[in-house]
């Protein structure tokens, strides 16, 4: 790990790269400018070139001259003329994201002359959810879907007495430009409903050590919080009485937290409350709770991740991919200025590969935000290696509308973390490339995959000579859980309520409404016009012809959008089922080769992350082995068609 005595790190922050800051060195450097963020880049300076010979000075010759303007201005220019790297921000978190932008570069910035560059977040929102409960529940854990222990922000049954990790935390998010974070679980429960009213002391203390890194918390509500914790009869967001009680509560979190970010709100979903129970829409409900925050400067976050999770299997004639698109497309133009409608980056759930969600093309006159999981509840969860960030590259480059990218039609990226009280914080030691690549890809959706875990390597480790490894490692990996679990964008196939591991017809006879139709003579999902459930028509062209025909639709999508022979050809030239064979036979070779590359790391790497890694990834290699025979067996029996190469299939 960077810096010297890696014993030191194993309880430490310091596991993560951002408390790993690059010494500055024997480098005198200037800050300039008043506020306080300023004040945090003062600190950080100091704190690098302290013991290294260098000195944070008010004058003289400079290495490093870091000036900020007043305000808020996030963007920065970079330049480096006569021996002087300078940095002139539009403001106080400009001049930590360009603090920031200087140590990654590491030598190379203070390396001959460099022309000035400007460098601006593509987006104002870039954020991370956490779905901590304060309560632990026996099945889920404290954590929903959170696989690094327990919550860094509640023990005890309230805010821990010791943020310590927060403020390492909170450091890391301001060092990669997240700006954002909401502090508990959409699926509010009783006591976690309380930090809205009682609890909000302890909110304010979590704020003020987010404050200084650039980062807002938010709350995540309840909608009927006018019911539960107001004590009124209703939540209808329209009655007088239930806009009153937002606009009090409200009123009272502003008080306490001036640059509170403001609320997510996940309705009408999985069993939420929402608006629909009082006969109105998604827009009333959302408006209601904007209103109460405009004032303040607040925004609400709106989930578009509403559909029926009591369907009837029996029931062809519902399909969940479709639910977000017909429940907010209409209500396009009704929502506030201060609404952000959140929407899952595919039309299902975080699946490791899905189209992404035709909303994004849907709704110009809303205010977006794509959402990703950085905690891997499909994809492995942090026991697997899968880097999931070129799937964030592709989703958010992917030409939707008018060949638009997906980034270009958001205002915002967001994503749910993946940190936990665990020794590594994120359970997988590996799995802490995802949380950095999130925030640099927030940051600018345009970075290339391979250089920012580059960067991550870099600002990680010591020994420059890891870097070949960890990218065999991890460069492919999400292909490779792509290739061992369920095949050609069906989806699922896991196991039900924990989602580890595999199970073919796991949610097949469910209410989920997540299935594969597999019979003894194709798979898949028939979602065209044509014959299918129609979902192909919400997307803008050339999507909804590409998707709507067999012969156009991507082979890694063909089974989202159709059902197909077991001998239908691919676009590769592979039948369909030889292609499952050959996928999931490839993809356990390829776990067998990420182990040979991360042997080769012993002594280079503290032993007893080395050590972490090694056992995590024997678990990879016998869950990517079951998966492989259930999947492989499973297609066999069902479509009696042998394996051309003879391998050995159950
Ligand atoms: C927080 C999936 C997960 C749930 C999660 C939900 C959501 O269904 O399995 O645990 O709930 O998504 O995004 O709201």
């Amino acid at each position: 790990m960077a810096s010297t005595a890696s014993t030191e790190h194993r309880t430490d922050p310091a596991w993560l790269p951002a408390a790993a800051f690059r010494p500055l060195g024997a480098r005198r450097v200037r800050v300039a400018g008043d506020g306080p963020l300023v004040g945090t880049v003062r600190a950080e300076v100091a704190a690098a070139v302290a013991g290294h010979g260098g000195a944070l000075v008010a004058d003289g010759p400079v290495d490093l001259d870091l000036v900020a303007a007043d305000g808020d201005g996030e963007a920065f220019t970079v330049e480096r003329t006569g021996g002087t790297t300078i940095v002139r921000a539009e403001g106080g978190p400009g001049l930590l994201y360009g603090l920031h932008h200087v140590v990654r570069r590491g030598e190379a910035a203070f390396d001959g002359d460099l022309p000035a560059e400007r460098h601006a977040p593509r987006r104002a929102i870039r954020m991370l959810d956490h779905w901590d409960n304060i309560d632990v529940d026996p099945l889920m854990g404290q954590v929903e879907r959170g696989y690094a222990g327990g919550s860094i922000f509640y023990a005890d049954g309230g805010v821990r007495a010791d943020l310590g990790r927060v403020a390492a935390y909170a450091r890391l998010l301001g060092s990669i430009g997240v700006n954002r974070v909401a502090l508990n679980n959409v699926n509010v429960h009783r006591t976690e409903a309380r930090l809205l009213t009682d609890l909000l002391p302890d909110v304010a203390r979590l704020a003020e050590v987010f404050r200084p890194h650039g980062v807002a918390v938010h709350l995540s509500v309840g909608f009927a919080a006018p019911i539960t914790l107001g004590g009124l009869p209703t939540a209808d967001p329209l009655d007088p009485a239930v806009r009153e009680w937002w606009e009090r509560t409200t009123a009272a979190v502003y008080a306490a937290i001036p640059d509170f970010g403001g609320y997510v709100v996940k309705a009408d979903s999985e069993g939420q409350p929402g608006p629909f129970a009082y006969g109105r829409d998604h827009a009333d409900g959302a408006n209601a709770l904007a209103r109460a925050l405009e004032p303040h400067g607040g925004t609400v976050f709106w989930r578009a991740f509403v559909y029926d999770h009591r369907q009837d299997w029996r029931d062809r004639g519902t399909d969940r991919a479709r639910a977000a698109h017909d429940h907010f497309a209409p209500l396009d133009g009704a929502f506030d200025d201060n609404v952000v409608l959140q929407v899952k980056y595919g039309p299902m759930d975080f699946q490791v590969r899905e189209p992404v969600s035709p909303v994004f093309a849907a709704m110009p006159g809303t205010r977006l935000a794509a959402e990703f999981q950085v905690t891997q509840e499909y994809t492995g969860q942090q026991k697997h290696v899968c880097h999931l960030v070129p799937q964030w590259s592709e989703v958010l480059g992917f030409g939707l509308r008018g060949g638009e990218p997906v980034a270009d039609l958001v205002d915002g990226v967001v994503a749910v973390s993946n940190v936990g009280d665990d020794e590594f914080w994120t359970g997988h030691p590996l799995a802490q490339a995802n949380l950095f690549g999130f925030g640099r890809l927030a940051w600018d959706d345009r970075l290339d995959p391979a250089a920012v875990l580059d960067e991550w390597i870099g600002l990680t480790f010591e020994d420059p000579s890891v870097r070949g490894p960890l990218h065999e490692v991890l460069d492919g990996s999400w292909h490779t859980y792509e290739r061992y679990t369920a095949p050609l964008g069906v989806g699922f196939m896991v196991n039900p309520g924990h989602h580890y591991g595999p199970s073919v017809d796991g949610y097949e006879y469910t209410q989920w409404g997540t299935y594969h139709f597999a019979d003894r003579d194709g798979v898949g999902v028939d979602r065209t016009r044509a014959t299918g459930t129609g979902f192909t028509g919400q997307y803008p062209a050339p999507w909804r012809e590409v998707y709507e025909s067999v012969g156009s639709c991507p082979d890694e999508l063909l089974l989202f959008f159709h059902h197909v022979p077991y001998d239908h050809v691919l676009r590769s030239g592979k039948t369909v089922v030889q292609h499952i064979y050959d996928a999931h036979f490839a993809g356990v070779e390829e776990v067998g080769r990420m182990r040979e590359a991360w042997a080769t790391l012993e002594g280079r790497v503290p032993a007893a992350l080395f050590d972490r890694v090694t056992a995590l990834l024997a678990e990879q290699a016998r869950c990517a082995t079951e998966w492989r025979d259930q999947v492989n067996t499973y297609f066999l029996r069902k479509s009696g068609v042998p394996d051309e190469r003879g391998r050995r299939i159950f």
